[in-house]
């Protein structure tokens, strides 16, 4: 790829992404992973459900759907597995891959079904005003939890490698070079590929939990997040790494199992 705005459609600029939100972080490291790679973008579907982070498809020059909310990994399994040739892709929120479509992504994981998946985990439903979703964290604020949330947050990556995912990996907005690598990582690896991005929702999350300016959220995720290599925390009883309120990250497995593409090729050549 030339450039940057051979992958981008410049004339649907600006964006609808509020200052200091991480999206535009995620995907401007896409940019940078994806043009580093020889994947020819005719070959490319982007899958998306609704919410802010699922709205970035729409920003790429290239084949995208943008299913119902939470529906995205449903519709990328069937499209990798009715051609296998294409590469397909999956940007989702906490909200639209952990709630609502939690039962996709548990069985996309298990299956080792075909398709890299990006999660922006900002904590919060955040196109929709700010309510408290999958990975809110314990006691956190929202329009949902005005007196605190009562519940303990799902940890997305270690819901993925539990499943049976291929790749998954978790940085924070802040952790660019690191994040790039994995979603290159991600990008070439066979089955189900998974990268978690915490990353900051000033609007929803950030003004409503009194964590200041963007720029203090950004501070904010440095300080919380630890390197697995380094946390006490990580295949702890989920209760402790929540209550710890960390963040770990880290390459958290890479691993060949087959997928599902390649388990239904070999059964139909009777292998
Ligand atoms: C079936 C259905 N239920 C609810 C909604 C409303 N809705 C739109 S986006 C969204 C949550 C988005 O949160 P998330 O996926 O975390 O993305 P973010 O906006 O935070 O990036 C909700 C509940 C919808 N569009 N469709
Ligand atoms: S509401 Fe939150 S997630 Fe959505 S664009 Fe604004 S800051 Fe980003």
């Amino acid at each position: 790829m030339e450039d940057f705005f051979d992958l981008y459609r410049k004339d649907r600029w600006p964006t609808i992404f509020c200052p200091g939100c991480g999206v535009g972080t995620v995907m401007n490291c896409f940019y940078r992973a994806f043009s580093e790679l020889d994947i020819d973008q005719d070959r490319v579907v982007f899958v998306s459900g609704v919410g802010c982070s699922s709205r970035i498809p729409g920003y790429i020059r290239a084949d995208s759907i943008h299913t119902t909310h939470g529906r995205a990994l449903a519709v990328a399994t069937g499209l990798s597995l009715s051609n296998p040739d294409l590469k397909v892709i999956v940007f989702t929120g906490d909200g639209d891959l952990g709630a609502i479509g939690g039962n996709h992504f548990i069985h996309s994981s298990r299956r080792n079904a075909d398709m890299t998946v990006f999660c922006i985990n900002n904590n919060i439903y955040g196109m929709t005003g700010g309510q408290a979703s999958t990975t809110t964290p314990h006691r956190a604020f929202s329009t949902t939890t005005p007196y605190g949330n009562m519940e303990f947050p799902f940890d997305l990556a270690e819901l993925a490698v539990t499943a049976g995912a291929n790749y998954v990996a978790r940085w924070t907005v802040r952790n660019v070079k690191e994040l790039i690598g994995s979603m290159r990582k991600a990008l070439v690896k066979n089955g189900f590929s998974f990268v978690e991005v915490a990353s900051p929702c000033p609007t929803g999350f950030g003004r409503r939990n009194k964590m200041g300016d963007p720029k203090q959220m950004y501070e904010w995720l440095k300080i919380k997040s630890v390197r697995k290599e380094k946390s006490e925390f990580w295949n702890m009883d989920p209760v402790d790494l929540n209550i710890s309120g960390q963040i770990t990250i880290g390459e958290f497995v890479d691993r060949n199992r087959p997928s599902l593409g390649s388990m239904l090729k070999s059964m139909m050549n009777n292998e």
